[in-house]
């Protein structure tokens, strides 16, 4: 039976798509649905309850990732595709969702044209991959390829103070066995991730859908800048050991430095506090986030470096303690060249140009990459906007996106993949 990729259900997809907008909608118009929280556990046994409806074989693991197999033809490794279903602060509502529901809508689609695939198909939804809770992204997918530091679950804990392990434990997840979330490379054939674009290259093109070539590595990093509290009013100018001003100096610093760098060089300060955060006291301390990326990993990390100087150096003139602690990498990956080609093969086929790009957003499958071959699709997004409540792809680009995804998973279910040499 062949399988036709024009055929998936579109007004399924979108219509899933709004339904899961519920679950974490905040007053602005956007969604805060953070990891193992009731929001992600809301959206999650939605997904879980459509891949049953689905006829899927639905399971979840030790670390709360959401699992449905459509069974393949033979045994096998499967083809696994999927995304994430958290979100950043007053987030969007297609960062991850898009992901999981095409992959869901291209599996039962196949299920439903009675089309099997050789191999079996597995669709993912991935815990926590915002890290907009706890300081460590790609969660669900560390635990999955195993670098997840398990004995740290006590220790980490969210701005609220809530340990990782209890987390788990509040979501219905199994903490104390977490390590069998990991699995053998091998396992998986390939991963494929559909994704909004979170960018405006497709939208420069006028085109819906593009071939991601490869992901920037990340590095995030948390700045403490110490001096000393005192009064502000009665502590002259020239007494103080002021944290703040040092602060900005960082913030402007990084800014330059990644200017100076490469267009691929990326450092976002996303969050700063002052303690003890009050109008009237000098801060004793000022911490802030670093976000350092880039497709290159060795040009991130001479930008790293730089920043760290940048530090040490605004600290010695004002004499201050600093600190730049890095808390979690992403390495840049390639996409895989067999993957990409059959992904053009499939754009083809559907009459779609095979437009390829990076992606300066990291996602789980630069995770998944240490397990199989990845590939990625973007698709198109409005304006270029993502993690903002603007964020938005057209009911017809969903469809451009699915179709394209079930039709490059039906072609690399279909083939003999072996293990491939490293792209
Ligand atoms: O930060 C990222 O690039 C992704 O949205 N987690
Ligand atoms: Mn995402
Ligand atoms: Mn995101």
């Amino acid at each position: 039976m062949v399988f036709a990729a024009r055929k998936i259900n579109a007004a399924r997809v979108n219509q899933r798509l709004a339904h899961l907008a519920q679950f974490g909608r905040t007053g602005e118009g956007g969604i805060t649905r953070f990891a193992l929280t009731a929001e992600e556990k809301a959206a999650t046994d939605a997904v879980a309850a459509w891949m049953a409806e689905a006829g899927l074989e639905v399971r979840r693991d030790a670390a709360g990732n959401l699992f449905g197999r459509l069974p393949g033809r033979r045994q096998g490794p499967a083809v696994l595709t999927g995304s994430h279903l958290d979100s950043v602060p007053n987030g969007g509502n297609f960062d991850g969702p898009l992901g999981v529901l095409g992959a869901l809508e291209a599996v039962q689609s196949m299920r439903e044209q009675g089309a099997v695939p050789e191999l079996p198909i597995e669709v993912v939804s991935f815990m926590g991959e915002e890290g907009s809770r706890f300081p460590w992204g790609l969660m669900g997918s560390s635990f999955l390829n195993g670098t997840f530091p398990c004995d740290q679950l006590a220790a980490m804990k969210d701005r609220q103070g809530i340990s990782l392990e209890e987390a788990l434990r509040q979501y219905g997840a199994r903490p104390e066995a977490v390590h069998s979330a990991a699995v053998p490379a091998g396992r998986y054939a390939a991963y494929v991730e559909m994704h909004i674009e979170q960018a405006g290259v497709l939208e420069s093109h006028n085109l819906p859908v593009g071939i991601v070539t490869g992901i920037a590595g990340m590095r995030q990093l948390r700045a403490v800048i110490r001096g000393r509290a005192e009064h502000a009013g009665a502590c002259p100018m020239e007494l103080r050991r002021d944290p703040m001003p040092a602060a900005a100096e960082l913030v402007l610093a990084a800014e330059r430095l990644a200017r100076e760098s490469d267009p691929a060089t990326r450092a976002t300060v996303g969050f700063l506090q002052a303690s003890p955060g009050a109008a009237n006291v000098i801060p004793a301390q000022v911490e802030l986030t670093l976000d350092i990326r880039d497709l290159d990993g060795a040009r991130r990390d001479a930008c790293v470096e730089r920043v760290r100087a940048a530090l040490a150096e605004i600290c010695r003139r004002r004499g201050l303690e600093g600190e730049l602690v890095v808390e979690h990498t992403s390495p840049p990956v390639r996409c895989h060249p067999e993957l990409i080609s059959t992904m053009a093969a499939a754009a083809r086929s559907l009459g779609r140009e095979p437009f390829q790009l990076p992606s300066g957003a990291v996602h789980d499958a630069a995770n998944v990459a240490a397990l199989c071959p990845v590939g990625m699709i973007f698709v198109r997004s409005r304006g270029g906007l993502s993690h903002c409540p603007e964020e938005y792809t057209s009911p017809e680009d969903v469809a451009a996106g699915t179709e394209l995804l079930a039709e490059t998973l039906w072609r690399i279910a279909a083939v003999e993949w072996e293990r491939w040499p490293e792209p």
